[in-house]
């Protein structure tokens, strides 16, 4: 792992992950395909407060080998495009447009996870804050702006907090989080760390307490097999004195879950088309989003919502970077994403398997969403 230091005004360099515009570019109005009706937080100029750079230091750490993440993308594109039926990861959506498409969905009427999630996070922060005893918040996915602060200043209360550390395997994402915070924190050590949480946790070494946040039930963005491993792989990085808190979205009326990933403004099927503009940039492949159709459905067996892609036509997709000549059949579908929905027993049992006791439990005061706090057992 590399570690370099940054001076806290600048944009760091890190790793071009494939299909990224380098983030040296001023902050601005991006173009996304369904996103530029409404300039997002996200992409909109943070407001800057005047340097204060003996307060926060900002360090990017790179735990992630010169193309890993391109060669990871080749990989997943190679294997998924040529399985039946086809699938593609959905860590792939988030460059600079799907980073943004997301905030957007984040404020959709139908999206209510973000804001269930929030809600619990304002009448538990403290809670959370006086059982971990954290000096270190790390925060797996970067989360929303809001939800960060909440744990951040629930922590400085508690008189514990002394370092923030935003892992994603998203740049633009990532160094979103990172600013968000830029300046807020006296004396808040902030280390961004680029890199893929099922690969490499980031994880610092340093004494005292942590506090791992895996919020906005992201976790139920990976196949139950990848969840476990997850879980077990967290559990071996962490030591006695550390707390796991997780955020599931749960079960509930399927038609609200499917309202939620299709919603009427169309900005899910934006966000979910996006992943072939990500292949585009970062394969040369010649996906012409409009000709697929965003799928939202909900697998009442597993429990999950699945996002798919449907060709509206027979057609050839050339994935030039990795020789490949993809056939479409009208209607076939490929899939992008699971997003599984959890009940608080399968959580309990699922971070007991990996070697966690949970040790609290809160929903929002509509049940629709759960977060837990958890201790290595
Ligand atoms: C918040 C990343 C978990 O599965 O709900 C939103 C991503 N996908 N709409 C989720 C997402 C479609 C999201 N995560």
């Amino acid at each position: 792992m590399r570690d370099v230091p940054r001076p806290s005004d600048r944009p760091a360099e890190t790793p071009q992950a494939p299909g990224r515009t380098p983030h040296t570019a001023p902050p601005g109005p991006l173009r996304c395909p369904g996103a530029e009706d409404q300039p997002s937080e996200a992409s909109a100029p943070p407001a800057r407060r005047p340097a204060r750079k003996a307060d926060v230091a900002l360090r990017v750490e790179r735990c992630l080998p010169d193309g890993f993440l391109a060669e990871a993308l080749r990989a997943d594109a190679r294997a998924g495009l040529s399985a039946t039926p086809k699938v593609l990861p959905p860590k792939w959506f988030y460059d600079e447009c799907g980073s943004e498409l997301f905030e957007k969905i984040t404020r959709l009427d139908e999206y209510y996870p973000t804001r269930a999630e929030r809600s619990i996070l304002r009448a538990a922060a403290g809670q959370i804050a006086a059982a971990a005893r954290a000096e270190t918040l790390v925060e797996l996915g970067a989360g929303a702006a809001d939800k960060t602060r909440l744990l951040l200043d629930a922590m400085a209360a508690e008189g514990t907090l002394a370092s923030f550390v935003p892992v994603d395997v998203s740049e633009a994402a990532l160094i979103e989080a990172a600013r968000r915070v830029d300046g807020e924190y006296p004396g808040l050590a902030v280390t961004a760390v680029v890199s893929d949480f099922e690969e490499h946790l980031g994880l610092p070494s340093a004494s005292g307490a942590r506090l791992v946040a895996f919020l906005g039930g992201t976790i139920g963005n990976l196949l139950p097999g990848q969840r476990a491993a997850f879980l077990a792989s967290l559990r071996s990085r962490l030591r006695p004195g550390d707390s796991f808190l997780l955020g599931t979205d749960l079960v509930k009326d399927p038609a609200v879950l499917v309202a939620a990933y299709d919603d009427a403004a169309g900005v899910t099927a934006a966000f979910n088309k996006n992943i072939l503009s990500v292949l585009n940039a970062a394969l040369g492949a010649d996906f012409d989003p409009d000709a697929f159709e965003h799928v939202a459905l909900w697998d009442a067996r597993q429990e999950w919502i699945e996002m798919r892609l449907r060709s509206l036509q027979d057609q050839i997709v050339t994935v030039p970077a990795i020789d490949l000549v993809v056939p479409f059949a009208e209607g076939e579908e490929m899939r992008t994403e699971v997003s599984a929905k959890f009940r608080s027993a399968g959580v309990a049992a699922e971070l007991a398997a990996a070697g966690f006791s949970m040790t609290e439990w809160w929903t929002d005061d509509r049940g629709r969403f759960g977060l837990s706090l958890s201790v290595p057992a």
